[in-house]
């Protein structure tokens, strides 16, 4: 059996190519024959230009259905897909290629850190190539996706996602959301990250269904197309901006079937509101780009707010003491997490595998919950420290190194507060040598030159001394407590 993820996708919407895939704002429409033939021509290039199996393909690309293209051509040719977010600046990108030395770059003309890379693209170079190949061959365990996410370090490492991970959380998936005939998903996320490029992406075409496409989130357009769709899927920033528009009605929802919220967590006042605005309760589910998806609430059961459910069928979640000692219900310890959906480790890091698997091959998300007497799952707190902005990760290490870097900083510590809009924001407190001068705008603008926008400080704060405890450590909850709310 060809266990090539685009092999299973195939065997469910083969059945209808004649049926909607895409359709984009303007009205454009893609048949299921088209992703076939078009996929097949990233697939040919790539392969004429000599790229063989398990080679990496990197693409940093505004959102578009070419890029969605290229995406299946890869798996198809089985080469290993690596999004980059198009917010990554030259040195961020400069890293990610000299790591995953990628053997080709899909990018825009005037993309800097993309030196090295043999073959350097653009989504028209397919246009020529021929509109049919064979997918080939590949076993669960062959690599699919290289997806990086930031490191502890503050350096990013590539998660190595395999193509049985994506089928089997696709599947899990698929049953668990209790996708049917009619469906139609309206797509508004990003495709550089595992929520809208695995999770939104594959549960829909596992469906074979149309796919509203929106080349980024907007609230109006997305609420223009509310009647049209059957289901959405966002980060909390998304429905917080939802519910800012008065034209959010329970009447403009009612071909709605399903609300699915995640990469963040969702605040139960707006849940509560959600609900009580358009009488749906939005679907929370949890996951990671090195796990997939982990947990959901239940389709039929109780939804429950401020939890992210169960674990997905196949999926085995726990929550361990800190000597991996798995605890009961009512008790707060490291969610960890088992299954055909973990990834295979991280790329180049097999030194790693010890810290970051258990024993008995738990993986340790870093995140900290707590199951309650129903068994549904609340996440209340990160062992990592992580600020998570809007649905994008941001680890405060990496903006420290740069600041630290200054001409006049002695120390800094960055941390999330609270944000009305993103859910967390990044603050930055510096401590400054004697004498030093530097303002909050020379910090800001300094970080955004160099690091993805919603990495750049929204306020920095300059202080004698950071907070610190008895072992000499900063306190960021202290940070976090003082500079909340202002
Ligand atoms: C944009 N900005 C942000 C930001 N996004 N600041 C903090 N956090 C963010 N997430 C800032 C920009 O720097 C800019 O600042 C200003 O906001 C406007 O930029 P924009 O690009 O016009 O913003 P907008 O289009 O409104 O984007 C906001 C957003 C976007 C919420 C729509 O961030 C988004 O789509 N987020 C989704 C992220 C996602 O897909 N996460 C899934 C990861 S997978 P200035 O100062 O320049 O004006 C994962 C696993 C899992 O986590 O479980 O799913
Ligand atoms: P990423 O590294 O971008 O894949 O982000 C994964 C992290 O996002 C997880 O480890 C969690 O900390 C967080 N996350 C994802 N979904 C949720 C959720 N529903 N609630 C709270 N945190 C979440």
């Amino acid at each position: 059996m060809n266990e090539n993820l685009y092999a299973l996708l195939a065997s469910r919407f083969g059945a209808t190519p004649d049926s909607v895939a895409l359709e984009l704002p303007d009205g454009t429409r893609y048949r299921y024959s088209d992703v076939e033939a078009e996929s097949a021509r990233f697939a040919n290039l790539l392969v004429d230009l000599g790229l063989k199996a398990g080679d990496r393909v990197c693409a940093q690309l505004e959102k578009s259905v070419e890029s969605v293209f290229l995406y299946l051509g890869c798996l198809r040719a089985g080469l290993v897909y690596l999004p980059l977010n198009t917010a990554y600046q030259e040195s961020e990108i400069r890293y990610f290629v000299g790591d995953a030395e990628p053997a080709a770059a899909f990018c825009a003309p005037e993309a800097r850190g993309f030196d090295g890379v043999r073959h350097r693209l653009a989504l028209s170079a397919a246009a020529g190539s021929s509109p049919v190949f064979r997918t080939v061959q590949r076993s669960a365990d062959d690599l699919a996706s290289l997806v990086y996410t930031s490191g502890t370090t503050g350096r990013a490492k590539g998660a190595m996602v395999t193509h049985g991970n994506l089928s089997s959380n696709a599947l899990a998936l698929h049953e668990s959301w209790k996708f049917r005939p009619g469906d139609v998903l309206l797509h508004a996320l990003p495709l550089f990250h595992v929520h809208g490029l695995f999770v939104a992406l594959h549960t829909a075409l596992l469906n074979a269904s149309p796919i509203l496409f929106l080349p980024r989130f907007d609230a109006g357009a997305v609420i223009e197309r509310l009647p049209r769709a059957t289901v959405f899927m966002g980060v909390p920033t998304y429905y917080v901006r939802l519910l800012a528009e008065d034209a959010l009605t329970e009447e403009l929802c009612k071909p709605m079937r399903l609300f699915v919220s995640g990469s963040a967590p969702l605040l139960a006042e707006t849940f509560a509101e959600f609900r009580r605005r358009t009488g749906h309760a939005i679907l929370e589910r949890y996951g990671m780009t090195e796990t997939g998806m982990n947990t959901s609430n239940p389709y039929d059961g109780e939804r429950r707010a401020g939890t992210v459910g169960h674990a997905l069928p196949g999926i085995s979640v726990r929550v361990a003491s800190a000597d991996d000692r798995p605890l009961g219900n009512g008790e707060i310890g490291g969610i960890q997490v088992k299954g055909p959906n973990v990834m295979a480790g991280y790329w180049r890091l097999p030194d790693r595998r010890a810290e970051d698997f258990t024993a008995d091959g738990f993986f340790r998300t870093g995140d900290v919950g707590r199951f309650d007497a129903d068994g549904y799952l609340s996440i209340v707190g990160r062992e990592k420290d992580l600020v998570i902005s809007g649905g994008y990760n941001v680890y405060p290490k990496e903006i420290e190194l740069l600041i630290d870097e200054l001409p006049g900083v002695a120390e800094s510590a960055a941390f999330g507060v609270p944000h009305p809009d993103f859910g967390e924001a990044v603050t930055v407190a510096i401590v400054l040598r004697p004498g030093a001068k530097l303002t909050e705008d020379e910090v800001i603008a300094y970080v955004k030159a160099r690091l993805a926008n919603f990495k750049v400080p929204k306020r920095v704060v300059f202080l004698p001394d950071l907070p610190r405890n008895a072992m000499g450590k900063v306190v960021k909850a202290t940070l976090r407590k003082t500079y909340s709310g202002g």
